[in-house]
Parts: structure tokens; C-alpha cells; sequence
């Protein structure tokens, strides 16, 4: 019995100004990560698809979205016909108006999905003794989800919700990780274990405000075996973020700042093509920042996006005391092997006095 797990979808997002035949690039981008996702099942045969909230990226969603969405499910119904697809509206495609069904509930027509966008549903599947209870985001915030349970009858028990989750204690809509068999969740766009059996996704695109700081994470899904109890990341290739290592300005040496520039940027490994590129520069006031327009100007046409990050320049270089130590005890050692006489004790005493010098130092340093 295999469920596949994935949030944040963000169909219908839309950054940067670029286009590809008349589509906002970052749009298209999401919408190929949904279908190379969909495409994966066809190897995990899931029973049930789980997709825990934030499916459109905004509550009135592009057509582009839904065009989106609607092709995603018509692949999985043509690959496997009798997986089942739960879905719960998260914080971004909850409909403004709780009397509207909202554009999630076009889905939950369709044969074999139920999409929640509101409120709280239980989901009952014979064939599989299978029962899920949905808790879309409305829901979660409201204290209705204090009454979820499972059902003791069922064989399988999962929960599908969007929130923030706690174990107990804190803010938040808590869950009994013990009573259930599998807790899919959305909302964190980095993908978080918060117990075995109670997990996070984690986004499919880097679709936040500062996509650098998940330049590194690998994106994708979870599918989870029940009846094992193993959860296993399926990754999906997004577009490529690249996260600079910062460059100091030093303003007495003005012109290597557009040599550093250009290091970093054609140092990229497989460049900076298509790429979103965020370059940090250290000490540099944004009045300065006119030293390097025209240079970036290329640089610019050739990534899909380039950031350019002011910060501040960094405090004074921190005293190393590893590095002090050792030179202190080599020093010594080497001071005493010249000396007549020289034996075990001789040594161990250099050895000790060193170490109680060194201590002192970290002491002092901490202190
Ligand atoms: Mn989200």
C-alpha cells in the first residue's frame, strides 16, 4: 500500500518578467515540475495521491493553473486508473469568501478526487480499508480540526492537512503522531520529518520570496509504504538557483570590484544561463552601485534573473585560537628538543604546559 505526498504546488506562480511564448517563465516552470511529478508515478504506483494545500498560488487562480492541474490529473488517470487523489486547499487557495466553493471544488467533480477547500472531510475507501480525514486550511485555523480522529475500523488511517503542525504543546493544530498511520502535511516549503510517519514535502519549485535560501535543498516528493512503514524523497529538477559567495568592496582598490564580478559570475559551473543568480556584495552603498551597471548588463540578458545583494562589510577577522595553539605547542616542543637531557617527562610537561596555556586562552576568549 503506497501513498504519494505533495504540497505546494504554487500553480499559477508568477516571478521575474520573463516570458517563453507569452507565458511568465517561472508559471511555465511550475507547471512542468506538477507534470514531471505525475510523470515519476507511473514507477510508484501510488494507491492514493495526498496533496496537502497550496495547489494554486492564489485563491482565483491563472488559467494557466488550471490548465495545469486539470492535465496533471488526466496523466495519472490514464497511467493508473484507480489511484485515488486527495486534495486540501492551503492558505493560498483558500477562497476569500467562505460561501465560495472556491476553484479547487472544479476537481473534486472529477471521478476518483476529493479536494477539501474548506471544510474538514472524511474520506472512506472501502477497497482499500482506507479512511483519511482532509483538513484543508480553513479548517486548521478553525477549532473544528480539534475533533479529527481516526477510525478505530479502518485498516489504513491517514490525515491530509495544511498548517503548521506541533506534536503537542505550542501554536498550532496539534496531531497525535501514534494514532495514525501516515500525517501528509503542506505548507513548509523545505521538507521537514517530523516524526517517521508524519512528514512535510516540502514545495516542488523554489517558489518563496528569497528562492537563494533553498539554492541548495533538492526539491521534489515523499511516497510512503504503509505497510513498511519507510518514507522515500522522489527529487524533482526545478529551475537552477545559484547563491554567491559574497565579494567584498574594498574602496581603495575600486576597479578589482568589477574584476571580482566577473570572476564569480563566469566561474559558475555551467554558467549562468537560464539560471536565477543572486550576487552579494559586501561594504558597497547602493550610490555605488553605478560602478558596475553596465557590466551586469549582459550578465543580466543571459540569467533568467540577477539579483545583486548590498550587505554590510564584515566586522574585524576573528582571533583563531586552534591555529595560535598549535604554532604554541610546536613552538615549545621544538625549543625544548635542542636541550640536553632530554626525555618522556620533559616532553609530556612541554605537552601539559601547552594544554594549560591553550585552555586558558579558549577560557579567555570565551569569557
Ligand atoms: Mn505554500
Amino acid at each position: 500500500m503506497i501513498l504519494a505526498h505533495l504540497s505546494d504546488l504554487h500553480l499559477g506562480f508568477r516571478a521575474f518578467e520573463r516570458k517563453d511564448r507569452g507565458r511568465n517563465v517561472r508559471e511555465v516552470d511550475v507547471a512542468r515540475a506538477f507534470q514531471a511529478a505525475i510523470n515519476k508515478m507511473r514507477d510508484i504506483e501510488p494507491q492514493v495521491v495526498l496533496v496537502a494545500g497550496d495547489i494554486f498560488d492564489r485563491p482565483e487562480p491563472t488559467q494557466g493553473a488550471m490548465v495545469a492541474l486539470a492535465r496533471g490529473l488526466a496523466t495519472l488517470r490514464e497511467a493508473l486508473p484507480d489511484t485515488n487523489v486527495l486534495m486540501v486547499a492551503g492558505s493560498r487557495d483558500t477562497p476569500h469568501r467562505p460561501g465560495d466553493p472556491g476553484a479547487l471544488a472544479t476537481f473534486d467533480a472529477f471521478p476518483g478526487v476529493e479536494a477539501a477547500t474548506a471544510r474538514r472531510r472524511v474520506v472512506h475507501l472501502p477497497d482499500l480499508d482506507f479512511h483519511a480525514v482532509l483538513v484543508p486550511h480553513r479548517s486548521a485555523i478553525s477549532n473544528e480540526a480539534e475533533a479529527v480522529t481516526p477510525d478505530p475500523e479502518a485498516r489504513w488511517n491517514v490525515l491530509l492537512a495544511y498548517g503548521d503542525v506541533t506534536a503537542g504543546g505550542g501554536s498550532g493544530f496539534v496531531v497525535r503522531a501514534d494514532e495514525w498511520d501516515y500525517v501528509a502535511l503542506g505548507h513548509r516549503h523545505s521538507r521537514v520529518a517530523v516524526r517517521e510517519n508524519v512528514h512535510y514535502s516540502g514545495s516542488l519549485e523554489r517558489v518563496g520570496a528569497a528562492p537563494w535560501e533553498e539554492a541548495v535543498a533538492e526539491k521534489g516528493f515523499l511516497s510512503f509504504d504503509l505497510v513498511a512503514g519507510v518514507s522515500t524523497f522522489h527529487p524533482v529538477a526545478g529551475r537552477p538557483v545559484v547563491s554567491l559567495e559574497p565579494i567584498l568592496f574594498e574602496p581603495a582598490r575600486k576597479a578589482r570590484l568589477r574584476e571580482r564580478v566577473r570572476e564569480v559570475l563566469e566561474e559558475v559551473p555551467g554558467g549562468i544561463g537560464g539560471k536565477i543568480v543572486r550576487l552579494r556584495i559586501q561594504g558597497l552603498g547602493p550610490e555605488d552601485l553605478d560602478q558596475i551597471q553596465k557590466l551586469l548588463h549582459d550578465y543580466r540578458r543571459q540569467a533568467l534573473h540577477l539579483e545583486v545583494s548590498l550587505e554590510d562589510a564584515p566586522g574585524p577577522a576573528e582571533a583563531r585560537p586552534d591555529e595560535d595553539f598549535a604554532d604554541s605547542l610546536s613552538d615549545r616542543l621544538a625549543a625544548r628538543l635542542g636541550t640536553p637531557g632530554l626525555n618522556e617527562d620533559v616532553i609530556r610537561r612541554a605537552v601539559e604546559d601547552a594544554l594549560t596555556q591553550a585552555s586558558h586562552r579558549v577560557q579567555g576568549s570565551v569569557g
